[in-house]
């Protein structure tokens, strides 16, 4: 569908037409098109015209207004389209994270609708060009402006469910951190308030927020641990997970779910004995043979937390966050499981 929007200097041209870009603060439909718009329009209102008579100085005024919008049209739309890396190369987790949240391709389906709408509008912007030297006054040259700006406003409205899903699918992977590490990825995964952060805490630089109630941590994150000069394993603190169900209806649980999919092959399962998390360790340990039977590929460290107020008499290892116990322990284990999934070591030098 093709609108007529009117040219910048509207107000003194009567009442806006339906469709086109509204004034500044007024509510429509395509806020983020209105915005673009204003900006391209704004522009191309300051181009001035070169010429020896008065209407091939209009004639070369109204090339440079369909040319300068365009190109701030252009730019925008280049931008909103690249806002999220959608290559093969992009890292697999924030790859399902956004199919997740917007369902499947449907971020990518917005980046290729934009794109075609930059062709769209490279096509547009030509045909008016061509007809620029047939206009015999200075009626058919605005005529041919207000024409171009009104068909580029209709190709921004038409995109503008897609430009608002890249500036979401951005907005959600801003915070998520630049997942490097392949194979050597450790996700620690547990029930919530069992002490995840805290670990990720005492293992790594990062200062993830630590507090006595579950669902603290809501996204995932990460911080790096060194396993030996110049080699770090990245170790990501996890939202808490109760369930190991695909689809569970907490979206923190889900991503928890997928972090540890897309890590490597050995994560740490975190235990709280005490009990003081809010679950039992048979609800926990019910939780991580589910994730065993889920994923057989993985390798699950068990360890279990919070030492200084209970030992349990399981074999498995014991570690306290807040008193820095077993912390030794747990870093060796690791980077035994580990080491097949690190780099080789240089030769040595004769
Ligand atoms: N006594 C004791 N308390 C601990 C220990 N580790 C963590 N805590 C406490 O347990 C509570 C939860 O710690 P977090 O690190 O936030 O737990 P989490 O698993 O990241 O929690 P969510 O992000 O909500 O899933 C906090 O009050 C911590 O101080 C420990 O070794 N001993
Ligand atoms: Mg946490």
């Amino acid at each position: 569908m093709t609108v007529t929007a009117a040219p910048p200097n509207r107000r003194r041209q009567g009442p806006r037409r339906k469709g086109a870009p509204s004034a500044p603060g007024r509510p429509t439909g395509h806020p983020l098109s209105d915005a673009i718009l204003e900006i391209a329009f704004h522009r191309s209102s300051k181009v001035v015209g070169k010429g020896q008579s008065s209407l091939e100085r209009r004639r070369s005024q109204a090339r440079g207004k369909i040319i300068k919008s365009a190109g701030v049209l252009l730019r925008h739309l280049r931008r909103y389209e690249g806002l999220v890396d959608l290559s093969s190369t992009a890292d697999p987790f924030l790859r399902a994270l956004l199919e997740d949240a917007f369902g499947e391709g449907r971020v990518a389906r917005s980046a290729l609708r934009i794109r075609r709408a930059r062709e769209r509008l490279l096509g547009l912007r030509q045909e008016e060009e061509r007809t620029l030297p047939k206009a015999e006054d200075t009626y058919a040259l605005s005529n041919s402006v207000r024409r171009f700006y009104g068909r580029a406003a209709s190709v921004l409205f038409e995109v503008e469910a897609d430009l608002v899903r890249m500036e979401k699918a951005s907005a959600l992977l801003r915070d998520r951190p630049a997942l490097e590490g392949g194979l050597s990825r450790v996700a620690v995964v547990g029930f919530p308030n069992v002490g995840k952060s805290s670990l990720v805490a005492r293992l790594t630089r990062a200062r993830p927020r630590v507090a006595s109630y579950p669902f603290t941590t809501l996204a995932v994150s990460a911080g790096h641990l060194e396993l030996r000069p110049g080699v770090q394993a990245p170790v990501l603190d996890t939202p808490g997970l109760r369930t190991p169900e695909r689809d569970p209806k907490h979206p923190a649980e889900r991503e928890a779910l997928l972090a540890l999919r897309h890590s490597g092959t050995v994560a740490i399962f975190l235990f709280d004995p005490t009990g003081s998390c809010g679950w039992t360790m048979e609800q926990q340990e019910g939780l991580l043979a589910r994730l065993k039977e889920r994923m057989p590929e993985k390798t699950f460290l068990e360890v279990e937390n919070k030492s200084d107020l209970l030992r349990s008499p399981s074999a498995r290892l014991k570690i306290s966050c807040v008193k820095g116990e077993g912390l030794d322990d747990l870093v060796g284990a690791l980077k035994g499981l580990l080491g097949s999934a690190l780099p080789p070591l240089p030769p040595l030098r004769e």
